[in-house]
C-alpha cells in the first residue's frame, strides 16, 4: 500500500486512531466530512477496507421486484410512489411477479430484492402469498424482502405486533430484509423529506427486532439533500450503536439523493466528490460493519468502481429492473451483466467474487442448473387494485 500523504493536519489524530484500530468519535466523523483532503480520507478508508477484505470485491446476481408503486406515504424525497389512480400507478398480479422471478432464475439470480409502496388496499396476506409462492417455486433463491417501513405498515394494517409480523414474514419464506427507509434519522430532516414515514428511532427499533427475530438486514443512508454533516454522522453512529447490540446488519449502502420528479427537484444532484466521501466516511465510522456497498445504479458504474479504492468492497448486483432511482432521473442502465461487473472490479485492481446475500462465496457448479428460457417471455398482467 502507498504511503499516506496528509495535506490537512487536522486529519493526523484521526489517522493515528485508524491505524491503531481505535473507534472514531462524533467529532472525528464531522472532521472527515469537512476535510478538503479527500484523498487522505479515501486512503484511510482503503486502509481499513484492505485490512478487512484484501483485494476481494463482491457482487451478486440478483433481480429487483417492486410489487406496487402505489403508496400512501407521499415522501417528498420519492419519485416512485403514486396515488392509486394516478397515471403510471401499477400493482402486479402475483402471477406476473412469478413470471418475473422465473425469468430472474433463468438469468442465474440467487437473490430477489423485493420492496414496494405502502398500498392502502392490499392486505398483508398478498405479500405473504407473494413470498410463499416465490419460495415454493425457487427454494434456493434468497428472498431479501420488505424494508423496516413496510414491516411497520404491515403490522398496522394486519393489527399485529412487530414480532408477530416478522414471524409471519419468516414463516412465509423471507430470508432477510433490505436496508431502505432509513433516510437520515434526525427528526429535523425527516420532517422535511419524509414526514409521514416511521421515525428514525422507530426504524432502529424495527431493525433491532428484525435481528432478534433471527433475520439479518441491511442499512442505508440517503444523503445529498437537506441534511448537515453532523446529521450524517449522527445517523452513522446510531447504526453503529445498534450493530454493537445485535450484530445483525450485513451491509451498509450510502444512497445518493436523485432529485428529478420529486417534490425536492430544486436540490442539485450529488457530486462524485460527495459520493466518494460518503463511502469513505461510512467505512471509517462503521467499524463494526463488514460490508460497504457502492451501489452502481445510483453512483454510476464509473464512480462505483473508484469507490472500490475509497472503502467499498461490494458493487451490489445485476439488478435487471430498477424503478426507484430511474423514476427520480437516474441515467444509468437498469442491468449490468456479471461479466461487466467482474470487468469493472478487475480494472480497479481488485479480485471479483460472486456472493450470495449473506456474503457466502457462490460456487456456480453447486447451484441447480438454469432452466431453459420460454419463447413467450414475459406477459404483462399488471392489475390495478
Ligand atoms: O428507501 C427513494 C431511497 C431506498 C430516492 O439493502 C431514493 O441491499 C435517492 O434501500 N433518490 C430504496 N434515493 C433502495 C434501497 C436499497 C438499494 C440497494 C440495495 C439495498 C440493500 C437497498 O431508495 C429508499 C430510499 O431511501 N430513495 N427515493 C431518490 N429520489
Amino acid at each position: 500500500m502507498s504511503e499516506l500523504i496528509l495535506t490537512d493536519d487536522r486529519l493526523k489524530p484521526i489517522a493515528d486512531k485508524v491505524r491503531a484500530g481505535e473507534r472514531l468519535s462524533f467529532d472525528d466523523g464531522v472532521q472527515l466530512y469537512r476535510s478538503p483532503d479527500l484523498l487522505a480520507v479515501g486512503w484511510l478508508a482503503n486502509y481499513v477496507r484492505e485490512k478487512k477484505h484484501g483485494n476481494v470485491t463482491y457482487y451478486n446476481v440478483n433481480r429487483h421486484i417492486n410489487p406496487t408503486n402505489v403508496c400512501v406515504a407521499h415522501c417528498k424525497l420519492c419519485a416512485f410512489g403514486r396515488d392509486p389512480n394516478a397515471p403510471g400507478a401499477y400493482t402486479y398480479a402475483l402471477d406476473e411477479i412469478y413470471q418475473r422471478a422465473d425469468q430472474g432464475v433463468r438469468e442465474g439470480a440467487t437473490e430477489f430484492h423485493i420492496v414496494g409502496g405502502l398500498h392502502p388496499d392490499l392486505p398483508f396476506e398478498y405479500f405473504l402469498e407473494l413470498i410463499s409462492g416465490l419460495k415454493k417455486r425457487h427454494p434456493h433463491v434468497h428472498l431479501k424482502a420488505f424494508t423496516m417501513v413496510e414491516v411497520h405498515y404491515f403490522a398496522r394494517i394486519a393489527k399485529l405486533t412487530i414480532e408477530e409480523t416478522l414471524q409471519k414474514m419468516k414463516a412465509a419464506g423471507v430470508d432477510s430484509c433490505p436496508g431502505g427507509g432509513a433516510e437520515i434519522f434526525h427528526p429535523r430532516v425527516r420532517r422535511i423529506i419524509c414526514d409521514h414515514k416511521v421515525s428514525g428511532q422507530m426504524w432502529l427499533t424495527l431493525a433491532r427486532k428484525t435481528h432478534e427475530a433471527g433475520l439479518h438486514s441491511n442499512a442505508t443512508m440517503l444523503y445529498g439533500h437537506v441534511e448537515t454533516e453532523e446529521e450524517r454522522v449522527d445517523h452513522l453512529i446510531k447504526l453503529r450503536e445498534t450493530q454493537d447490540i445485535t450484530r445483525g446488519f450485513v451491509a451498509f449502502i450510502p444512497l445518493a439523493f436523485h432529485p428529478d420528479n420529486t417534490a425536492l427537484s430544486h436540490i442539485p444532484k450529488t457530486t462524485g466528490y460527495l459520493d466518494l466521501r460518503n463511502i469513505a466516511v461510512a467505512r471509517l465510522m462503521l467499524d463494526n460493519f463488514d460490508h460497504i456497498k457502492a451501489y452502481w445504479i445510483m453512483l454510476t458504474p464509473s464512480i462505483a468502481q473508484i469507490a472500490l479504492r475509497f472503502g467499498a468492497n461490494d458493487l451490489d448486483g445485476t439488478v435487471v429492473e430498477e424503478k426507484i432511482y430511474h423514476d427520480a432521473g437516474a441515467k444509468t442502465s437498469e442491468f449490468t451483466p456479471r461479466n461487466e461487473l467482474e470487468r469493472l472490479i478487475r480494472a480497479a485492481g481488485r479480485v471479483p467474487v460472486e456472493r450470495d446475500t449473506l456474503y457466502n462465496k457462490i460456487d456456480r457448479s453447486k447451484l441447480p442448473p438454469l432452466p431453459a428460457a420460454t419463447p413467450a417471455g414475459l406477459v404483462s398482467l399488471s392489475l390495478n387494485v
